[in-house]
């Protein structure tokens, strides 16, 4: 009796402890990778430094992928690391460590063999790989036409695995891979004729184009393909379902709109033509100019490329120009607003920009105090050129229609109206060229982006600041009056 009691007690002490241990073994099994992101208060993302999705301008960090995965850390309510890689092999690698980043954010696209190495988020941007060949050279019209050619593209991409399943349709096709270059340096050796084609994302050329005049679209090759995020292999879900989860909202809620129209809605404003002459003006009519952007942008106490953006837009940085409507000079400005920023005569490239500068900062300062930058810096540039009255009118019109007055994406959908009896005979300051204004903030915002990225600090040791080196007309080594981000 009493044996069977201590055997029961010796049981029931063993169940216990081993449902103690089984216990203590859940308690220590590993955490999952968002788990420890949260824990360790930061998310690490390898990218790619490259104009189209992360570099370094006089604000800090910036571009389309930086941005997106910034908000996707804030979400989390942890800060975000950005490591570059060399190049794409090295990006994988680099995810695939188990002390490694957590996340690639690098305008990557999935694919059979890339799966293997990493699993895909849900897509957020759509991009078509297209080949690239050199102004007054032979256009290659098909995939056959490529036999032949000098082609060089990034080792690892998606574009060399293109090419590897080409060439088992023409074996006679040769190409080369490098992981020594960035985009910007094949287009570089595409226009200076090193190599004769090369196959880069249309988003990429778009962002790129102005600084490579002899560069063009041969075709493009295959369809249109889906940028996505990629996490490393396994079957941990944790980050990937809250990454799928963010970038549902921001799809939704229209944040992912909004940075596209940032950084990519506007690439198509310039077309290709324009691009190019963009090229050859930043080299050969800014230098003219630069030092008067530049003091008028201290007086005033805003960023010189904003200014001189304006004045690309206005004159192409030519001092002697009359509109139809007989507005003068560099920027443009009326006999009125002339008068009032105390211009006396509108063709001095000197007085035309200072007076700018000063009306540009009177009509922004005079915005709602509610509009926020970087909206508010759309909307000043929009009353620039259309005035602040038929702005109002636009913002009314907005509000009318359930929209955000605060927010450009909004009010630029009502401008265009102002020149709608139906709509303009219900304002109050009545017809205006509505359309006019949106094209004007739309490609002063894209010269915007582009000086950014041409007068952006030294990379040290970078491809990509190398690159930019053969952009003359700036001077790097100057310091940039300070600015709040837009
Ligand atoms: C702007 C004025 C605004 C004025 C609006 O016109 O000129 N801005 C400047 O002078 C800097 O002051 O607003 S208002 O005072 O409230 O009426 C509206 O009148 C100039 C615009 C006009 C535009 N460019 C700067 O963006 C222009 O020249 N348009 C005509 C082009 S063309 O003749 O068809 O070629």
């Amino acid at each position: 009796m009493f044996a069977q009691t201590a055997l029961r007690q010796r049981c029931a002490k063993w169940l216990i402890a081993t449902g103690l241990f089984l216990m203590l073994g859940a308690c220590v099994e590993k955490p999952s990778t968002l788990e420890r992101v949260k824990e360790d208060g930061v998310l690490r993302v390898v990218t790619r430094n490259s104009p189209a999705t992360y570099f370094q301008d006089r604000n800090g960090e910036t571009g389309f992928e930086y941005e997106l995965v910034k908000r996707f850390a804030d979400d989390l309510g942890v800060e975000l690391k950005i490591e570059t890689a060399d190049n794409i092999d090295d990006l994988f690698n680099q995810l695939g460590q188990p002390s490694g980043p957590v996340l690639a954010a690098a305008g990557l696209v999935s694919s059979e063999q890339r799966k293997t190495q990493a699993r895909f988020s849900h897509p957020y941007l759509e991009v078509t790989p297209q080949v690239i060949y050199r102004n007054g050279k032979s256009r290659p019209t098909d995939a056959g036409d490529l036999v032949g050619k000098r082609i060089l593209v990034l080792k690892g991409s998606s574009h060399a695995e293109q090419l590897a399943e080409l060439k088992k349709q023409y074996p006679a096709l040769t190409y080369e891979e490098s992981d020594q270059v960035e985009v910007v340096d094949l287009l570089r050796m595409v226009d200076e004729g090193q190599i004769d084609l090369t196959l880069v994302d249309s988003n990429e050329l778009a962002m790129n184009q102005v600084y490579f005049p002899n560069v063009r679209v041969a075709f493009d090759l295959g369809d249109a393909r889906d940028q996505r995020w990629a996490v490393a292999a396994g079957d941990d879900n944790s980050l990937l379902n809250e990454i799928n989860e963010f970038l549902d909202k921001v799809q939704k809620n229209g944040t992912l709109q909004r940075l596209k129209d940032r950084y990519y809605g506007h690439v198509d404003v310039l077309g290709y033509v324009g691009a190019y002459t963009f090229a050859q003006h930043l080299q050969q009519r800014l230098p003219k100019y630069e030092k008067h952007f530049r003091a008028s942008a201290k007086v005033e106490q805003v960023d010189w490329r904003l200014l001189a953006a304006i004045g690309y837009q206005e004159s192409m940085w030519q001092a002697e120009v009359t509109s139809k409507t007989g507005v003068r000079g560099l920027m443009m400005l009326t006999q009125r607003t002339a008068q009032a920023m105390g211009v006396s005569n509108r063709l001095d490239p000197k007085q035309s920009i200072i007076g700018g500068a000063k009306y540009f900062m009177i009509v922004k300062a005079e915005l709602d105090d509610s509009i926020e930058e970087p909206d508010r810096t759309w909307f000043a540039l929009a009353a620039y050129n259309v005035g602040s009255g038929h702005l109002e009118d636009a913002r009314k019109l907005a509000k009318n229609e359930g929209l955000n007055p605060n927010k450009w994406l909004d009010v630029k959908k009502m401008l265009p109206r102002l020149s709608q009896k139906q709509w303009y005979s219900k304002t109050r300051y009545g017809y205006a060229r509505g359309g006019e204004p949106v094209h004007f903030v739309a490609n002063i915002r894209r010269y915007y982006d582009i000086l950014t990225w041409v007068t952006q600090p030294q990379l040290e040791g970078s491809q990509v600041a190398e690159s930019n080196l053969h952009v003359p007309g700036v001077d790097k080594t100057k310091p940039t009056e300070q600015t709040p981000p837009l």
